[in-house]
């Protein structure tokens, strides 16, 4: 008898939950909100701040911008810095992540001369963060390179691998007693495309097809170099981690062929895999398929050899294994079909991927044009992660809704409900995520786009010169999401 009941209320567990093991987020997980410096600090030329890449490029080119504004005031949270952690604060999230100004800590760029100011602004933050038992997570680079390391070709030089390893001992050095997450790149993808393939971002440099790919390489080796200082001369007094920050799309093949397939899983490795196999597969180095491909149109095109450089075996090993966990930026999904595999005389980064991109028209729109709401890519591309890259520790760092500035933001707080459904059915799925980080705290500086997309949690007035925070609908939503450690309508696992 006794038998019979535990058989039948395992049954009825079973109905109701299917192979869902969990409701609520593990004991383990945490939940944070995040920020670029960039995008919200303004002042950017006070206080012994020197200038970066896109200080230079709203001045100079106003119309590469949606709206022709600038970052120079942004959100003001370089005076308003003790207000942005109240509204962390108040979010009751257990980190924060924002990233540190390159050129208002190294006004040069290089780490001969620190501003004393900047130091300073760092540590208010950091401490005050503290003191609220906020963990600070501390992003190296959010995309504001100082204008004199661009002059010297920026992220294609390979020069600047070094600097940027001297900026990462500068900050470490400063602020790792406090500070035990480190975040080398945001989106290398993101930088080395629109910096050097398409020029949409500061400085604007379109290379189709050449720039993308030598910015690759620094970086990763940047990225090492940072990695492998921290490890030899600070790991074990500060006992910290270091990642980087990979963002990606999830694309799922249109049909069943296996032609669309195999195209999918390019696009793939061509986005995530690019920056992702270096640094976190057993083998290390570019993506096969990648490089396989490049070369061959890179031959076909008439040039000498591939347009994507070569790492040597001792630039493989050192890059390779560089990572405490992956940082995840994921905002939305694509169909994949095979596209036309006969290369262009005219170089570019889509011609080497060769494939079709599609959305649904069913999909869920955005402000942003880039932007449909996919919930289910997420467990997808999760569970990819999972498998292909040995279940690594992941954080997720980034993943935000963009409308108009709504205060009642119901399209928001459905999409961040969606994703973090299909979050947690990643968990249950087996995969190793422990973060989510939402993007973003405030409305912001959203790079080419100007003021005209609005990511935040609260609400920004920039037409008043005091830029006044107000908490939108989905402020609330998260602050239920992350006390109650659990989703309203959780059904569909
Ligand atoms: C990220 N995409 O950029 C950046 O890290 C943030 O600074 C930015 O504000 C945020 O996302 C919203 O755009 C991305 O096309 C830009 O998939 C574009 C894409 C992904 C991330």
């Amino acid at each position: 008898m006794y038998l019979k009941i535990i058989i039948f209320i395992a049954f009825i567990k079973f109905i109701r939950n299917g192979d869902c093991q969990i409701h609520e987020f593990p004991s383990y997980f945490e939940f944070g909100i995040s920020t670029s410096a960039y995008q919200i600090e303004g002042a950017w030329n006070e206080d012994g701040k020197g200038e970066n890449i896109w200080d230079r490029f709203t001045h100079e080119y106003p119309n590469r911008i949606a709206d022709r504004s600038t970052g120079d005031i942004a959100c003001d949270s370089y005076r308003q810095w003790e207000n942005d952690i109240n509204l962390v604060k108040d979010l009751g999230v257990t980190y924060y992540r924002f990233s540190i100004s390159w050129s208002r800590l190294l006004p040069t760029g290089f780490s001969n001369k620190i501003n004393p100011a900047g130091v300073r602004y760092y540590n208010n933050i950091i401490d005050k963060l503290l003191q609220n038992d906020i963990e600070p997570m501390v992003t190296l680079y959010h995309w504001d390179l100082p204008q004199p390391l661009q002059d010297l070709g920026g992220l294609t030089n390979p020069v600047i691998a070094k600097y940027f390893r001297d900026y990462a001992i500068v900050v470490y050095t400063l602020f790792g007693d406090r500070v035990k997450k480190w975040i080398t790149f945001n989106e290398p993808w993101s930088i080395c495309l629109s910096t050097y393939e398409n020029g949409n971002h500061a400085p604007g440099i379109a290379m189709p097809g050449i720039g993308c790919y030598l910015c690759s390489k620094v970086l990763l080796l940047a990225h090492a170099k940072a990695y492998h200082a921290y490890d030899k001369r600070f790991r074990k007094t500060q006992n910290g981690i270091v990642g980087i920050t990979i963002s990606t799309f999830w694309y799922e093949s249109k049909t069943l062929s296996e032609k669309d397939a195999v195209a999918t899983e390019r696009a793939l490795q061509m986005n995530f895999g690019w920056c992702m196999n270096p640094i976190f597969s057993n083998k290390g180095d570019f993506p096969k398929v990648m490089k396989d491909r490049i070369e061959f149109v890179s031959k076909s095109q008439n040039f000498s050899e591939s347009r994507l450089p070569t790492l040597t075996p001792s630039e493989i090993k050192y890059i390779q294994g560089t990572y405490d966990f992956l940082g995840l930026n994921h905002y939305t999904t694509r169909f994949i079909e095979e596209g036309n595999l006969t290369p262009s005389q005219v170089p570019s980064f889509d011609d080497d991927v060769g494939v079709k991109m599609e959305v649904d028209p069913k999909w869920e729109k955005s402000a942003a044009h880039w932007l449909f709401v996919v919930p289910w890519g997420f467990r997808r591309l999760l569970n990819w992660i999972r498998v292909k890259y040995n279940n690594p520790l992941v954080f997720v760092t980034e993943n935000g809704y963009p409308d108009k500035g709504e205060l009642n933001d119901e399209a928001r707080i459905r999409y961040h409900n969606q994703y973090l459904t299909e979050l947690l059915n990643s968990i249950n799925d087996g995969c190793n995520v422990q973060r989510y980080t939402l993007w973003s705290l405030t409305d912001n500086m959203e790079w080419s786009s100007g003021y005209t997309l609005k990511f935040g949690l609260y609400y920004v007035d920039f037409n008043n010169s005091s830029r006044p925070r107000l908490p939108k609908s989905s402020a609330s939503y998260y602050k239920g999401v992350i006390n109650n450690r659990s989703l309203p309508n959780f059904t569909n696992c």
